[in-house]
């Protein structure tokens, strides 16, 4: 049986609950299938804003018990040098891509009948041309505290989100240009690593810039709790979803990049801020059939949670992660949606051989 594929879905045809699924894998609705247009270009070969990532060997998954089934079992892995971007891709670049590209963004095309059909059961009735306009998720606090298995408390579908339009209508990114960009699926952050002559990381490439050279930690930075101050991560304090207390000077939004020290590959935001989307497709189980030298991902995918809906590998965990509820700024933690998903903590960036 299908899941839906996105909270708006479960907002406006009210068709399936969540019960089920496991408080750590609920936090990324996901997006339908959109149509794909834009027709970029590679014209930019430099490697400015870029870290040499050493070759290496490295565990792979959870070190401990705080681990989700998906980060099992731990695996040596080899990994050869690459270079990757030094911060979260930001407005500034997307608005230098979209300028020379004319790049439409999933989040700004008209949801397609058609492929959202394919995904939901036989006979639902479409839904009213204004629920299939061009929207995304936006995050709204609760009022005060919810069940933390129904991501509908704190995920609103908003009409005009989009990159340009972070929180949507009457938002802009006007002096947010060095903020990651947000908003962006799976498709679009692909579409733009093609055009900068680049390519997204595999999750095995992730992880392993993500320990920085460290063996065997928690957190890009060691083993010290991300509640500690100084802060090292753009994340959620106090109580989710309705508290964010914002000890890390950000409040359930983004950081400008750089705004925390980078870790031992001079990498930054790599825990929190937004997750970053990697080229591999999601399996649950890919662990424990992963290949030891450069792997690049299963086949295809599958997620238990939505075994109908096809999704990638995203990283790092974003500004609304939070240490008691999904704590995804975790080195090894690992997080899917479908391609043509993007929400208001979902960026990415890039890397090069
Ligand atoms: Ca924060």
């Amino acid at each position: 049986m299908y899941y839906l594929t996105s909270l708006f879905l479960v907002i406006s045809l009210t068709l399936f609950g969540q019960a089920n699924i496991p408080i750590c894998h609920v936090p990324t609705p996901t997006r339908l299938k959109q149509i794909r247009t834009a027709k970029p270009k590679a014209t930019l070969k430099s490697v400015v804003g870029m870290k040499r990532i050493p070759a290496g060997v490295f565990s792979m998954g959870s070190h401990d018990a705080q681990g989700r089934a998906d980060e099992y079992p731990l695996h040596h892995v080899h990994v050869n040098a690459f270079w990757m971007d030094e911060t979260e891709v930001t407005n500034a670049a997307f608005a230098a891509f979209v300028k020379a590209t004319g790049y439409l963004t999933t989040a700004e095309k008209a949801i397609n009948w058609a492929e959202l059909a394919k995904q939901v059961p036989k006979g639902t009735p479409k839904p009213a041309d204004s629920l299939l306009a061009p929207s995304s998720l936006v995050f709204v606090p609760s009022a005060g505290p919810v069940d933390l298995y129904d991501y509908s408390q704190w995920w609103a579908f908003k009409r005009g989100a989009d990159w340009r339009h972070p929180e949507g209508p009457g938002s802009s990114i006007k002096g947010r240009e060095n903020h990651p960009v947000v908003h962006v699926s799976w498709d679009d952050a692909a579409a733009y690593a093609r055009w900068a002559g680049k390519r997204l990381p595999t999750e095995a490439e992730w992880e392993w810039a993500t320990r920085g050279g460290l063996k065997d930690k928690v957190y890009p930075w060691g083993n010290e709790s991300v509640n500690n101050a100084p802060y090292k991560a753009n994340s959620f304090q106090g109580h989710f979803p309705y508290e964010d207390q914002a000890l890390d000077g950000y409040k359930s939004t983004t950081a400008p990049v750089k705004s925390f020290a980078p870790n031992g590959f001079g990498l930054y935001d790599m825990a929190g801020n937004v997750w970053e989307w990697c080229s591999d497709w999601y399996r649950s189980d890919y662990y424990k059939k992963s290949p030891v030298i450069n792997p690049k991902g299963p086949s295809s995918s599958y997620d238990p949670d939505e075994p109908g809906v096809p999704k990638r590998v995203m990283r790092g965990g974003s500004f609304l992660c939070h240490d008691g509820y999904c704590s995804s700024y975790r080195s090894a933690a690992r997080m899917k949606s479908s391609p043509d998903s993007g929400l208001q903590h979902t960026g990415f960036r890039c890397v090069k051989n």
